[in-house]
């Protein structure tokens, strides 16, 4: 077969100032509409959006991944894995409308990037040059991760995302962002309490919690906590492995060290299958609040 090749096309007209506008475009919208999903916010479906357009990348011909922006199309945004997500890029409708000369895949990592950082999570370092591609290139169903699973299956799964053990885990950690709906997924309840912030507060809780195997509502097994939060199988898969829970802990002592290693990781998932050419840009954006606005 001939291999898949992803060249990242730079536009040489446009500037991070260009990126910028956009981000604190999107940065403005996620403030304005934030009675969103009980008062949520956008900025977790937008991250989720982010990585569910990233997730279907395979390694073994580079097929899928952010950079074709085939989300936009009927075959992956009605993926069942999906459910829910429309209420992201029709977020980001108005947004596209008014810069359309941004690719899908730009905007849909963009839209990530910024709801990370206005969540006070770290700094992601971003570059743009995906192209939409035809409905073609589309993958099929199925691609993304299935919660019921434990570490082997998870282990596999980001080895196809070419992701190692700290990067699966420090990925996971964007858990500590927004909530599990049963009419989306199945599973039901938050991680946490802080469900608008980006902390380490994903380890604390799956260190210290008592958790307990339980049927939910629809019949689904996730594990519950006496305070009303949950893990699905394959987050708490994280703390039955001893090599995964190893990086659990230190993530849970040290937030820097989590936030340091989810900056590389995530920038890596929005970026896989990518070629970039020597000396295309390379941009770290200002959230709203350093820029006082
Ligand atoms: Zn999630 N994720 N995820 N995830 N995810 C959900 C929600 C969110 C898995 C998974 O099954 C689910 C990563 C990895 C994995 C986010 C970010 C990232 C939900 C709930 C499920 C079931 C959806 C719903 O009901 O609305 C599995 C099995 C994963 C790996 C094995 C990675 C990696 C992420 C980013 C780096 C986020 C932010 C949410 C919350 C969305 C929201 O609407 O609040």
């Amino acid at each position: 077969a001939v291999p898949i090749v992803h060249i990242a096309a730079v536009n040489k007209e446009r500037t991070i100032d260009d990126y910028q506008r956009i981000y604190n475009k999107i940065a403005e919208k996620i403030r304005e509409d934030d009675e969103y999903d009980g008062y949520i916010g956008y900025g977790p479906i937008l991250v989720r959006l982010g990585w569910h357009s990233s997730g279907t990348y395979n390694k073994e011909n580079n097929s899928g991944g952010s950079y074709g922006g085939t989300y936009r199309f009927k075959l992956e945004n009605t993926d069942p894995s999906n459910n829910g997500l429309q209420n992201a890029a029709h977020f980001l409708d108005p947004i596209y409308k008014e810069f359309n000369w941004i690719s899908h895949g730009d905007l849909y990592t963009l839209g990530a990037v910024c709801a990370v950082q206005e969540a006070q999570g770290p700094k992601i370092k971003w570059r743009p040059g995906r192209v939409d591609l035809p409905e073609s290139a589309t993958p099929e169903n199925g691609r993304l991760p299935d919660a019921v699973n434990g570490a082997d299956y998870v282990r596999n799964f980001y080895a196809r995302l070419k992701m190692n053990d700290r990067e699966a885990v420090a990925l996971t950690g964007a858990h500590c962002l927004g909530r599990t709906h049963l009419k989306n997924s199945g599973f039901d309840g938050p991680w946490g309490a802080a469900s608008s912030s980006f902390t380490n507060e994903f380890f604390v809780n799956l260190l210290n919690e008592q958790w307990k195997l339980e049927k939910n509502a629809a019949g689904n097994k996730q594990y519950d906590s006496p305070k009303g939060y949950m893990m699905l199988e394959t987050d708490y898969a994280l703390v039955q492995d001893p090599i995964y829970l190893k990086i659990v802990k230190e993530y849970a002592n040290n937030e820097a060290s989590f936030f340091k290693d989810f900056a590389s990781s995530f920038q890596k998932l929005l970026e896989n299958g990518i070629d970039y050419p020597k000396g295309a840009p390379e941009y770290v954006f200002k959230t709203l609040d350093d820029q006082d606005m």
